[in-house]
C-alpha cells in the first residue's frame, strides 16, 4: 500500500555546488509539500549508521565517507504516491543513466556524489524519517 510520504537529503556535492534552491524549487514544483527539514551535518558514526544496510557493499566506506564530508539538508516530503514519484524525479542512481529533466541528470557528480538521496520503499521512508525528525518536528 502506497503511503504519501518520503525522506530525501541533499547530499554534501549539491550543497557544495550551492545546488540546494534549484533541487528544492524542483521538488516543489512536482507537487512535494515539505513535511520537515533541516540543514545539518552528519558525523561518520550517523552516516554508517543511516546506511547499515549497505555495510557489506564494496562502496559502503566511501559512502559514508563522503556523506559525512560536509553538510546535508535532510526533509520529509508529502505527496501521493511519494515514494515512487520522487524516485522518478531524482532519476537513477548513476547520473550517467539518469533521464532527462531529472535532478541526478541536472546536479549529480557521479554515482556516490549522487545530489540527492530518496527512501526506496514506504517503509524505509518512515525509518529514515524518523532516524532524522522527532514526533514534534513531523506536521
Ligand atoms: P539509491 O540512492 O539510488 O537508492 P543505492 O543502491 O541505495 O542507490 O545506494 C545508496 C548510495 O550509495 C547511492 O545513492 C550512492 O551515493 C552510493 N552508491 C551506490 N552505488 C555505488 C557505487 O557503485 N559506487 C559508489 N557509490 C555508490
Ligand atoms: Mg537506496
Amino acid at each position: 500500500m502506497a503511503t504519501n510520504r518520503t525522506f530525501t537529503m541533499i547530499k554534501p556535492d549539491a550543497v557544495e555546488k550551492n545546488a540546494i534552491g534549484g533541487i528544492l524549487k524542483m521538488i516543489n514544483d512536482a507537487g512535494f509539500r515539505i513535511v520537515a527539514m533541516k540543514y545539518t551535518q552528519l558525523s561518520k558514526e550517523t552516516a554508517g549508521e543511516f546506511y547499515e544496510v549497505h555495510k557489506e557493499r564494496p562502496f559502503y566506506g566511501e559512502l559514508v565517507d563522503y556523506m559525512s564530508s560536509g553538510p546535508i539538508v535532510a526533509a520529509i516530503l508529502e505527496k501521493d504516491n511519494a515514494v515512487e514519484d520522487f524516485r522518478t524525479l531524482i532519476g537513477a542512481t548513476n547520473p550517467a543513466e539518469a533521464a532527462e529533466g531529472t535532478i541526478r541528470k541536472i546536479y549529480a557528480t557521479d554515482i556516490s556524489a549522487n545530489a540527492v538521496h530518496g527512501s526506496d520503499s514506504d517503509e524505509n521512508a518512515e525509518i529514515e524519517g524518523d532516524f532524522h525528525f522527532t514526533p514534534a518536528e513531523k506536521h
